[in-house]
């Protein structure tokens, strides 16, 4: 299949040509690289989107929750894709895998596509690959993308990045559950749930709630004018969900108001293209012939003590300097 007929494919609504065309973009070959570049030129991504990033400790709940949410946004009319980004299985392909039978109704619908993480090595790969994966889902016509992420080092802040809301998710932890959220956390949510308010938790998973929420007071808001959403859910007994739905919309509604998404989605793209042209240089810096040659020899000359760190990064700055020079 021709690059053009793959994007007509895909345009189409085929699944297995979404498929294909994330495996594209996934590809680390050059020859597939340049294909995926094509690939993506030809598409017209929609901005007609939401992206919602749904975090959280292995077992809070994230992928019932969005068993639950996908198939109330399929009966709402939407089209709902699911990826995720999970850096601690870089082998398995992503906990989502197993996933998939929490998600056995979602994953059956027409309406729905869901997809584990790339298995691409480091995080900044594997978000990498959500990003373009993203993209080919809202030009297969997905209007609805949620990024289900561990809470497991960077990959939060990455998904946070990318999406134009940030759901934390969190359990109904009592008194100390102030002491269990990570730092940094409370400055990306956009909104935090309380999940597994049922049976004997729900009431410590109201108390949790009302704690959070008392914690966000003291911190400015994110956007100027935009408050931080507070929801305890049952994702078991599908409890809560609408509710959590409608705070994104009408979070997505104030920044439209505000004409702040169209700005959001523009910042993240121009970071984007900042991060992929460093690391485009960053591979060259290190990847050419003689550039190699030399950091090998100032990496032993510095082991020796013959050579101090900064005046070895000097000349290597000015070997890089040379040969753009040439
Ligand atoms: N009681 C209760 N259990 C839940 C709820 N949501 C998920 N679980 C259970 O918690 C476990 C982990 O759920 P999962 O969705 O895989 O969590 P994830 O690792 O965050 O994706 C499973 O056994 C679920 O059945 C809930 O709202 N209430
Ligand atoms: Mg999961």
């Amino acid at each position: 299949m021709t690059v053009e007929e793959l994007a007509k494919e895909l345009t189409s609504g085929n699944r297995r040509a979404l498929a294909k065309a994330i495996t594209l973009v996934e590809s680390t070959k050059s020859a597939d690289k340049s294909k995926a570049n094509k690939l993506l030129s030809l598409l017209q991504a929609s901005r007609d989107t939401i992206r919602v990033g749904i975090s959280g400790v292995p077992g809070v709940g994230k992928s019932t929750f969005i068993e639950s949410l996908g198939n109330l946004l399929i009966g709402k009319g939407h089209k709902v894709a699911v990826l995720a980004v999970d850096p601690s299985s870089p082998t398995t392909g992503g906990s989502i895998l197993g996933d998939k039978t929490r998600m056995e109704t979602l994953s059956s619908k027409k309406e729905a596509f869901i997809r584990p993480s790339p298995t691409s090595g480091t995080l900044g790969g594997v978000a990498k690959k959500t990003r373009e994966a993203m993209m080919l889902c809202e030009a297969a016509g997905y209007d609805v993308i949620l990024v289900e992420t561990v809470g497991v080092g960077q990959s939060e802040f990455e998904v946070a990045s990318m999406v134009d809301c940030f759901l934390v998710m969190m359990l109904p932890g009592g008194g100390d559950s102030l002491q269990g959220i990570k730092r940094g956390i409370l400055e990306i949510t956009d909104i935090l749930v309380v999940n597994k308010a049922d049976g004997d938790q729900k009431k410590l998973a109201e108390q949790a709630r009302s704690e959070y929420q008392n914690a966000f007071h003291l911190l400015s808001p994110k956007i100027e004018g935009v408050e931080v959403a507070f929801q305890t859910t049952s994702a078991l007994e599908g409890r809560g969900i609408s509710e959590t739905w409608d705070a994104v919309e009408s979070f997505v509604n104030i920044l439209k108001e505000k004409t702040l998404f169209n700005k959001l989605r523009d910042e993240q793209d121009i970071n984007w293209f900042k991060r992929l042209t460093e690391d485009a240089l960053i591979e060259r810096l290190w990847n050419e012939a003689e550039q190699k040659n030399l950091a090998h020899d100032l990496m032993n000359k510095i082991r020796k003590n013959e050579i101090s760190p900064s005046a070895a990064a000097a000349m290597m700055a000015a070997k890089v300097n040379d040969n753009n020079g040439k």
